[in-house]
């Protein structure tokens, strides 16, 4: 049976009286299996409506067959239908926009299937890389290290390091200590942090937030319970920076307002302010007093250089700004499981700074206590060592296992361009190779984008969105056709 034929699965044969409750969101329904001996079996079926044989032993059911999560593991939970269940109220949670895609590309048995959805680099055959700073930093490593706990706000040594990235190597903050810094969980982790802080020492404030972003500022802000207001950021038409009403937002907000500010390589836009905008929105900050936290996820993809992908930040501190910064290593090391970043806040002093970092521990210590220490070697030993810093900037650059990172998917964009040219589109393209960074926010619609999923198995946000990491010489002529296909009627 297939997966896409939109009807709800049918009950598994060997419950008679099953029946399927509802269905839920695509992907999901909710089955109630049967009753017998007054208990009740029910669960949800991940392998879609496909439907699907379950085989088991009264606890734990696997799908042995089904449309299009063939081998997909449902657990189906046993309860009493007289006592009250402690969850009963809790539905399935909404599929995340970014990571709900990964896992709908991993249910498709097509061979033809695209992965451009989440922004995670990929070789040209399609392959995950491990950079080669990466191999020998863990072969200098193992064996070495002990396993005690980190310190609550992580590696110095590492903390020392990642600043020079953001701040610049001889920067005067880092002599004079004024910078409170703790490693955290990646950028993710790093930006919650922030938002928990903010929200306990500036409670009344709120967050501006560009649109659009990528969709987790709005979860991780939300969680922290920081109210939440926009800034005009991306003009849909002009597919560039709508910079007018941008300053305009900014003049708007309530003097000594938070922003939040993607230092470089804008998710999901691809689109960055110039130089002389920067200069121009510190400017305006430094009129109004706000506060810019940067989130830079991307450092060294934008431009393949992190000195000048830091520029956004530099031009802040020069005209005196006391910002936030999010730093990760999850795309520009390839460290993405390692859960490796760090969240930096520049104070007064290097007295405040210390009470400051202080309570940045303090929060971090009931969520998780300390920080993992592998990801934090991993990087100090790179950044610490300058040969093997030289080969980091050299396979950011250029000389990654296939070609250079930044490189790649700037070749890949070009390549993208061209062929949707030479299919005899006449829609205008140039956005993708004008836009920056990991992402291409192609303008496609969300139907359209509907249409390549289920038309040509290809995945990616329905905000439009391809990640250009995904795009390699072996499937870009199919993505340029399928782009074409579902866009040339308009
Ligand atoms: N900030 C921005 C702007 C990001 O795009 C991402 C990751 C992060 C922070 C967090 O990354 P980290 O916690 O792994 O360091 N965005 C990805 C992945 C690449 C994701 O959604 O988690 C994306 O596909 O948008």
């Amino acid at each position: 049976m297939e997966a896409t034929d939109g009807a709800p699965p049918p009950p598994p044969t060997f419950f008679p009286h099953s029946e399927i409750v509802r269905p839920l969101q695509t992907g999901f329904s909710r089955v109630l299996l049967s009753t017998f001996s007054g208990i009740e079996i029910e669960g949800f079926s991940p392998f879609g409506f496909g439907g699907g044989k379950v085989e088991g032993d009264g606890v734990e059911w696997r799908a042995v067959q089904g449309g299009g999560g063939k081998g997909g593991r449902a657990v189906f939970l046993l309860g009493n239908r007289s006592m009250s269940s402690w969850w009963s109220n809790v539905e399935p949670a909404a599929k995340d926009p970014i990571l709900g895609v990964t896992e709908a590309f991993l249910a498709d048995q097509s061979p033809d299937k695209v992965n451009v959805g989440v922004g995670a680099y990929r070789d040209d055959n399609g392959k995950p890389v491990v950079l080669e700073c990466v191999r020998e930093a863990e072969r200098r490593i193992a064996g070495n290290q002990n396993m005690e706990y980190l310190p609550m706000g992580g590696s110095l040594k590492f903390i020392e390091e990642t600043l020079k990235l953001a701040y610049g190597g001889n920067s005067e903050f880092i002599k004079d200590r004024r910078i409170a810094a703790v490693q955290a969980l990646s950028g993710t982790g790093a930006c919650r942090l922030f938002a928990d802080f903010q929200r306990r020492f500036q409670p009344d404030s709120q967050i501006y937030i560009p649109v659009p972003t990528w969709s987790n500022h709005h979860n991780i802000w939300r969680d922290a319970q920081v109210p939440q207001r926009t800034f005009h950021y991306y003009h849909p038409e002009s597919k560039g920076l709508d910079f007018a009403s941008l300053i305009d937002d900014v003049k708007n907000a309530p003097n000594g307002s938070f922003f939040l500010l993607h230092a470089c390589a804008h998710n999901p836009t691809g689109v960055d302010p110039s130089e002389e905008q920067w200069k121009e929105i510190s400017y305006q900050f430094k009129v109004k007093n706000h506060f810019a936290f940067f989130d830079m996820a991307y450092q060294g993809f934008a431009s393949g250089d992190p000195e000048r992908d830091a520029k956004a930040i530099r031009i802040f501190l020069d005209d005196g700004h006391l910002i936030g910064c999010a730093q990760s290593y999850a795309k520009n090391m390839g460290l993405y499981g390692q859960r490796i970043g760090c969240l930096s806040i520049l104070c007064e002093d290097e007295l405040q700074a210390v009470a400051v970092k202080s309570q940045l521990q303090q929060i971090a210590r009931p969520m998780y206590s300390n920080p993992p220490v592998h990801g934090a070697l991993v990087v100090s030993t790179i950044l610490g060592d300058p040969e093997l810093k030289n080969l980091w900037l050299q396979e950011v650059k250029n000389s990654c296992i296939m070609s250079g990172m930044a490189d790649r998917i700037i070749g890949m964009r070009t390549a993208l361009r061209e062929s949707l040219e030479k299919l005899g589109s006449t829609l205008p393209w140039e956005h993708i190779t004008n836009q920056i960074g990991m992402f291409c926010f192609s303008g496609m619609t969300p139907q359209q984008v509907d249409r390549l999923t289920s038309e040509f198995h290809i995945y990616m946000t329905r905000n439009g969105r391809i990640s250009m990491a995904g795009v390699t010489t072996g499937n870009v002529g199919y993505l340029a056709n399928a782009i074409h296909e579902v866009t040339k009627s308009g």
